[in-house]
Parts: structure tokens; C-alpha cells; sequence
């Protein structure tokens, strides 16, 4: 029997291979689920009702892999690939994880990790676009640092824009149609990390040379991470123009990144950022950057995964409710109402409007003294998610 929660691939629903491949290890444990390989997450994922899949270089080619084996990972991909209809949307490069990046990769003070830093994200991105990739991400998981006597962060910046400058040239040249993602974090691995927010990274595409080229990946762990609103940091991607991808996931404030099921921890946020998402029709994929607790086995994977993809379809309908709701739809009416004599301030500047209003007879005592029924909106929304509604 299928349902409205049923995933389909116009809800465009991804996973990386590392997120329904994580083996359950943490700082403090061993590893407690058997590795899969690539193709079998592949299975898992069209099992559960995916539409794509994401990797980063390693996730599909082991670093050290040789040229036949990289013919033989890349040739199996693919079929498993057409086999199950699912695709690759997204593509990254892991910087992170090789002792080499131990002090990063683009803002390594090591000139040499910087250039082989480079070198391993054009390949990335040259993998990235043979499986079909359109958005490439970049999380500086390093690049950071736990002593600032190591680096001056202006100079940081500078050697984060020379890589990104240098990369998006090699799009060009290449001619990959790629859009290219950042995305921040405020720290760990590292103690702090540069670009550590949406808004941090905005500010930062704006002083590269191909801007038009570039834009965000917010992801809801690490804005929380930062103690900021998500769905404010998302806005803010989409006024601009700048929402290339999301990473989807859960987390509770002022803990270490959790990555969690969609939904597992702030139920309301997750629904205003589906609204937000559904109410400005973000076209891009729905990407569950997380992954299973620890306590579970494989069968736990599917239902992490399910879980993730029928949350974000309830809270859509809960949002499809608030927006259709008389009661909720005519207090925000009225809250949006315009006094019918501020018409005359509407629209562009003039000397004579900034004149009139300046002449204008404000009753700030009367007008203060105005409830604005919030607490009455703010149940209401609780009584729609809580299915009263
Ligand atoms: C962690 O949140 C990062 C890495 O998993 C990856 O580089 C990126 C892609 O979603 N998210
Ligand atoms: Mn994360
Ligand atoms: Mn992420």
C-alpha cells in the first residue's frame, strides 16, 4: 500500500555513500556495522526509495587505488548506477580525512598540501562530472585551526579564495557545467574552522572571481552547531540567489556534530525549514547528510533512512496545512494588513515621500499598545504538527 509519504524521485531525496555506509565507529568506539561496498549501497538506497546518491572521491576510489582497480570500481558503479536508476547529483573531494591534511588542505601553510590539494579536487571533479554530478561541494573539514599563532586568517582567506579562484577556472577550461557548493561549519574536526557559517561563506563568495559560479550547502547540524535559526541562514541563501544544495540532518544545540535523522531532535525547526524550502520551491536536491545511531544494524540504516525521507514528506504536508489553515492565514492577514493612508509611502524613494513621512502624524503610544496574537499563531502551528489541525 502506498502513502503520501511514500518516496518518489520528484521529491529528488539523496544520501552520500558515506551517510547509509557510516560503520557506527566514534571517538570513543570501534566500528559496529560491516563495511558496504558502493553498488550495495547503491541497492540499499533504491530499497528504500531514493532518488540519488553523493560520494565524496574516497567514498567510491580508495586513495591508493591502482588504475585497473579504479577501471573496475567506476565500470561497476555505473551499472549498478543504470541498474537501479538512481543519480549522482552531487560529488565532493575528501580533504579531511588523510593524515596529510592534518592542518588542511586549501589553507594548509604546507604549499605542497595546498597544491596537492588541488590536484586531488580536479580529479574529484573529474570523477564527479563522469558520474553525472551538476553541484560540487566543498566542506573545509581542516581548515581551520586549534592555535591561531599557527596562521594569520586573513592570509587563510586569501589561500581559501586562490584554490577556489584556481578551481573554478579549471570548470571552465573543462567546461563542467558545475555549480560549486560551500559548505560551513564552526568547528571539528579542527578547534575552529574558517567560513563557519552560511553567512560567513556568503560574504566570502562575493570577493571571488567567478561568483555566479558559486554558492552554499547550509547543513542544519552546523548552523546549529553556531546556536543560529537555520531556516534564517537558508533564507538568506535564497535571497541571494545562493541556495545550490542542502545538507539535511538533525541536532541538538551545543553538542558535537550529531548528524541525526531528519527530524529527530527539533521537530518545529525542521518544519519551518520545510516550509521555507516547499513555500520558495527549491528546486535542488534533498540531501540527508547523516547517518544511523550507533545502536543499530542494517535494518536500523533503512529505517534511519526511510525516516529521514518520511518526515521531510509529513512536515510538507503539515506546511501544505499551515498555509491552507482560515484561522492561521487570516491572523497572519491581518498582522500584514496595511493602514490604507501609509499607501502613499509604498515603493521607491522620493524627496517628496521622505518629506510627507517625515511630516507624518505617528500615534506611537496608541499604535505600542497593539497585541499581535502570537501566542494564539504559535499554537495553532503546534496544534498542526501535532495533528489536532
Ligand atoms: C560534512 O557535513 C560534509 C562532508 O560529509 C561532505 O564533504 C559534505 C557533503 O554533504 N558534508
Ligand atoms: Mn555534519
Ligand atoms: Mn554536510
Amino acid at each position: 500500500m502506498t502513502t503520501s509519504y511514500d518516496p518518489k524521485p520528484e521529491h529528488k531525496f539523496t544520501f552520500g555513500l558515506w551517510t547509509v555506509g557510516n560503520k557506527g565507529s566514534d571517538p570513543f568506539g570501534a566500528e559496529v556495522r560491516d563495511p558496504k561496498s558502493p553498488v550495495d549501497l547503491l541497492y540499499l538506497l533504491a530499497e528504500v526509495g531514493a532518488y540519488g546518491v553523493n560520494f565524496h572521491d574516497n567514498d567510491l576510489i580508495p586513495i591508493d587505488s591502482t588504475p585497473e582497480e579504479i577501471g573496475t570500481i567506476k565500470e561497476n558503479f555505473k551499472k549498478a548506477l543504470k541498474d537501479t536508476g538512481l543519480v549522482v547529483p552531487m560529488a565532493t573531494t575528501n580533504l579531511f580525512y588523510d593524515p596529510i591534511f592534518r592542518d588542511g588542505a586549501f589553507t594548509s601553510n604546507d604549499a605542497y598540501v595546498r597544491n596537492y590539494a588541488l590536484q586531488k579536487t580536479m580529479k574529484s571533479m573529474d570523477l564527479g562530472v563522469e558520474m553525472g554530478a551538476e553541484v560540487f561541494v566543498f566542506w573545509g573539514g581542516r581548515e581551520g585551526t586549534e592555535t591561531d599563532a599557527s596562521k594569520d586568517p586573513v592570509e587563510s582567506i586569501k589561500r581559501m579564495r586562490d584554490a577556489i579562484n584556481f578551481l573554478c577556472e579549471y570548470a571552465l577550461d573543462q567546461q563542467y557545467a558545475l555549480k560549486f557548493a560551500l559548505e560551513a561549519k564552526p568547528n571539528e574536526p579542527r578547534g575552529d574552522l574558517y567560513n563557519a557559517t552560511t553567512g560567513h561563506m556568503l560574504g566570502f563568495i562575493s570577493t571571488l572571481d567567478h561568483p555566479e559560479m558559486v554558492g552554499v550547502n547550509p547543513e542544519v547540524a552546523h548552523e546549529h552547531m553556531a546556536g543560529l535559526n537555520f531556516s534564517h541562514g537558508v533564507a538568506q541563501a535564497i535571497d541571494a540567489g545562493k541556495l545550490f544544495h542542502i545538507d539535511l540532518n538533525d541536532q541538538v544545540f551545543g553538542r558535537y556534530d550529531q548528524d541525526l535523522r531528519f527530524g529527530a531532535a527539533n521537530l518545529k525547526s525542521a518544519f519551518f525549514l520545510v516550509k521555507l524550502l516547499e513555500d520558495h520551491h527549491y528546486s535542488g536536491s534533498r540531501h540527508f547528510d547523516a547517518h544511523a545511531y550507533r545502536t543499530e544494524d542494517q535494518e536500523g540504516v533503512k529505517d534511519f533512512a526511510r525516516g529521514c525521507m518520511r518526515t521531510y514528506l509529513i512536515l510538507k504536508e503539515k506546511a501544505d496545512r499551515f498555509n491552507h489553515d482560515a484561522e492561521i492565514q487570516g491572523l497572519l492577514g491581518e498582522l500584514n494588513k496595511m493602514d490604507n493612508d501609509l499607501l502613499q509611502f509604498k515603493g521607491p524613494y522620493s524627496q517628496t515621500k521622505a518629506q510627507a513621512l517625515k511630516a507624518y502624524p505617528f500615534d506611537r503610544k496608541s499604535r505600542s499598545m497593539k497585541g499581535l496574537r502570537y501566542e494564539l499563531l504559535d499554537q495553532l502551528t503546534n496544534e498542526v504538527l501535532l495533528g489536532v489541525r
